[in-house]
């Protein structure tokens, strides 16, 4: 039986972790099933956008399993620090966009899934907190980094060093995520805002988003010059060719190939 349920849509799916019993932490099987899961994805050439939500009402990801951590040694904790991390960084890295559909705690290991995504989208419910320090560790799936890039490293400095829990219309204050809405209502607007990014030129789409993490780590000057390279390579593609030739003749135009 495997932790991670996949969903296809036409060109997006859903993948929800499916643990509720333990608030979908992560334990080795669940970072197991999530890497198998993300593999066989990123396979699937016509995949525009992913989902990523956690299954019940209560929880996106309550983060790593405390129990299995409490008795692991340093092997064994290591492993998991390395599987924890490629996961984020498949998710990170991931061909197309991928939206988190935070339907719940988002808490340590999964405020960092969170934080992994392209796109934050939050129930009314989401609640979103590091409790590492107070368990005696650092964020360690990447939290310190993403977040302080992500608000700054005041505010993450605050959340990190107290553990406060941020409530989902704080995170939209705060820009961590982009969008609040009903419990109810939470899949239904993560799907509408994946057909948006589905409909759009997926190759264009790919290069903004490879600019856009790729332009994080350098400078300002090393970054523009980045993204003329990924700009440049738009023009490969027969969609660009097909859509500004539709514009040009003054015709509507949405039939991207994904060439
Ligand atoms: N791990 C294991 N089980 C968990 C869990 C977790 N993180 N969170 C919840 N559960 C389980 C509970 O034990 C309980 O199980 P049973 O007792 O029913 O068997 C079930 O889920 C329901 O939870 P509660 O009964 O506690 O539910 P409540 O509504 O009362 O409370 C809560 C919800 C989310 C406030 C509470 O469950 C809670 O505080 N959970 C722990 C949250 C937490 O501290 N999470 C952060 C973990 S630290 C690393 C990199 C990264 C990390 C580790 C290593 N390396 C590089 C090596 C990441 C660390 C973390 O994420």
């Amino acid at each position: 039986m495997s932790f991670v349920e996949i969903q296809k849509n036409g060109k997006t799916a859903v993948l929800t972790i499916n643990r509720p019993e333990a608030l979908n932490a992560l334990n080795s099987q669940v970072l197991s099933d999530l890497k198998a899961a993300l593999d066989e994805l990123k396979k699937e050439a016509d995949l525009r956008c992913l989902i990523i939500t956690g299954a019940g009402p209560k929880s996106f990801v309550a983060g790593a399993d405390i129990g299995e951590m409490s008795t692991m040694n340093p092997k064994k904790g290591e492993a998991f620090g390395i599987a924890g991390n490629k996961v984020m960084s498949q998710v990170a890295s991931f061909p197309c966009p991928v939206i988190a559909a935070v339907n719940g705690y988002a808490l340590g290991g999964g405020f960092e899934l969170a934080l992994a995504c392209d796109l934050r989208l939050a129930s009314e419910k989401a609640r979103f907190a590091f409790p590492e320090t107070g368990l005696g560790i650092t964020p360690g799936f990447g939290g310190t980094q993403r977040l302080a890039r992500l608000v700054g490293p005041a505010l993450a400095s605050e959340l990190i060093f107290t553990g406060r829990t941020v409530k989902a219309d704080e995170a939209l204050a705060k820009g961590m995520v982009s969008q609040v809405c009903a419990p109810e209502e939470l899949l239904d607007k993560a799907q509408e805002l994946a057909d948006t990014i589905a409909g759009r030129a997926p190759i264009a789409i790919r290069q903004a988003k490879k600019a856009i993490r790729g332009g994080l780590d350098l400078t300002l000057e090393k970054g523009l010059d980045y993204e003329s390279e990924c700009f440049g390579e738009c023009f490969d593609s027969e969609d660009q060719k097909n859509a500004m030739k539709a514009f040009v003749e003054k015709q509507p135009f949405n039939d991207f190939q994904n060439r």
